[in-house]
């Protein structure tokens, strides 16, 4: 596949990659100059620093063994918990990231990637495919859609409910303290919980939307959908080729939104990272671009990313063991577990808002998230349909690629 864009792009662009991890860029943010410099740190994080002292490193004995007895998790699970729900309970915590992955959605009965035994890696002899990543390759796809459209049918949204955890991040916006929430879930569970689009970003994409694999005509959503469930083949009215729901593939753009992290990660004062391996780049290196002071609390199964090495960052925790009842844990401690329980029923009794869009959204999400002002889907689809093989002015996949890897250490 040849896509291309203009030489002097107004939007920058980052591809996902499996694998691999940045350097940590998290000193350089707290050296430099700006909103998040040196001077107006001083009075923030001395305050910060006073709270922090007083926390355990939770999970740091489990760090010598890749995988944590039960007894080890057990005694390294409860301090860090409680002294981050402190820090949330003094006020000190207002610009909340959550950094999500499929681990958030196991309760809802949709299968990670990556547990041994039920995640989809481990289940793929059905799809026929030589290696567990072809499922989201684009030139895999580009030859043969079946293995993709084949998990497609499982992972649609329609059949699968958002579960305490989803409801835990909107709480944090309840609670006006959630300044965005990442995730890597393409399953849509966040919007149907009721996070607003503003509070959300979908990193790898969602079903939502659907275009061309090749020109990017958006498509609409719902007919994807429908030939999908059908065994047939979508095909895009202007070039012919495959259409795609707009989950995003590996070497293919990421949404613009995603670049919200840059204003977002440098302004939190705490980031939660729930649910997942920290294996998909460039996504996985975002958890290292907060200040070095601000707390990072990892609730997962087991240590992923930077909380596997030792020692931990001082201001890191983690929480290992089952999500749910660890973020109902929280819960608790926060004293919000009544009003997320409240919240589940109302959202559960409402009639859910759709998940696929009307036609008109299809349009202006699908051209919005190709980083081209809304409204002006056609002409500029069929341009890409036109351009096909690139022309000299523009830059190849393999040139905006090897950018991607300047903030991407591994490619597929
Ligand atoms: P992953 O690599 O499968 O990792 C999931 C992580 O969550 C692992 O570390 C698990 O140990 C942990 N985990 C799973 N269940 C639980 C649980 N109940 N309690 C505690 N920890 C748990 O998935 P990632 O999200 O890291 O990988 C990113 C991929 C997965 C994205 O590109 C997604 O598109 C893709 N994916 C998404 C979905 C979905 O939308 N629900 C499902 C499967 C895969």
């Amino acid at each position: 596949m040849n896509r291309s864009r203009s030489s002097q792009p107004p939007v920058p662009r980052v591809t996902r990659s499996a694998g691999g991890r940045l350097t940590e860029p998290a000193e350089r943010l707290d050296s430099g100059p700006g909103p998040y410099g040196k001077q107006r740190r001083k009075q923030t994080d001395s305050a910060l620093a006073q709270d922090l002292s007083q926390m355990s490193m939770s999970g740091q004995d489990t760090l010598n063994n890749s995988s944590p007895s039960a007894s080890a998790v057990k005694s390294s699970s409860r301090g860090g918990l409680a002294s981050v729900a402190r820090l949330v309970k003094l006020g000190r915590c207002k610009n909340v990231v959550v950094v999500a992955g499929a681990g958030v959605s196991t309760a809802s009965g949709i299968p990670d990637f990556r547990t041994p035994g039920t995640g989809l890696y481990s289940n793929l002899e059905k799809y026929n495919i030589p290696y567990p990543e072809a499922i989201f390759n684009i030139d895999y796809f580009s030859n043969d859609p079946q293995p993709f459209f084949s998990l497609a049918k499982a992972l649609y949204p329609g059949s699968h409910r958002p579960n305490y955890i989803h409801y835990f991040i909107r709480m944090l916006h309840h609670k006006g303290l959630l300044l965005r929430v990442y995730t890597q879930n393409i399953d849509g569970l966040e919007k149907l919980c009721g996070i607003p689009d503003d509070k959300l970003v979908e990193a790898h994409g969602s079903f939502a939307t659907a275009a061309c694999h090749l020109c990017y005509t958006a498509y609409p959503a719902e007919e994807a959908k429908q030939a999908i469930m059908n065994d047939e083949v979508p095909i895009c009215t202007f070039c012919a080729a495959t259409v795609k729901p707009d989950v995003v593939f590996f070497g293919e753009d990421l949404p613009q939104k995603y670049f919200l992290n840059t204003q977002d990660f440098p302004k939190a004062d705490l980031l939660i990272i729930m649910g997942t391996s920290l294996q998909i780049e460039p996504f996985a290196s975002l958890v290292n671009t907060v200040r070095s002071t601000v707390p990072r609390l990892l609730l997962n199964r087991n240590a992923v990313g930077p909380f596997e090495k030792v020692p931990l960052r001082r201001a890191d925790h983690m929480e290992l063991g089952d999500l749910e009842e660890t973020v109902r844990r929280f819960a608790e401690m926060l004293g919000w577990n009544d009003d997320i329980e409240e919240l589940m029923r109302s959202q559960e009794t409402l009639s859910l808002p759709t998940l696929i869009s009307s036609p008109l959204s299809v349009v202006q999400t699908s051209c919005q998230s190709r980083g081209a002002p809304a409204g002006t889907e056609t002409s500029r689809s069929r341009a890409g349909g036109q351009r096909g093989a690139s022309s000299g002015s523009e830059e190849t996949d393999s040139e905006t690629d090897s950018k991607s890897s300047a903030s991407s250490s591994q490619s597929t």
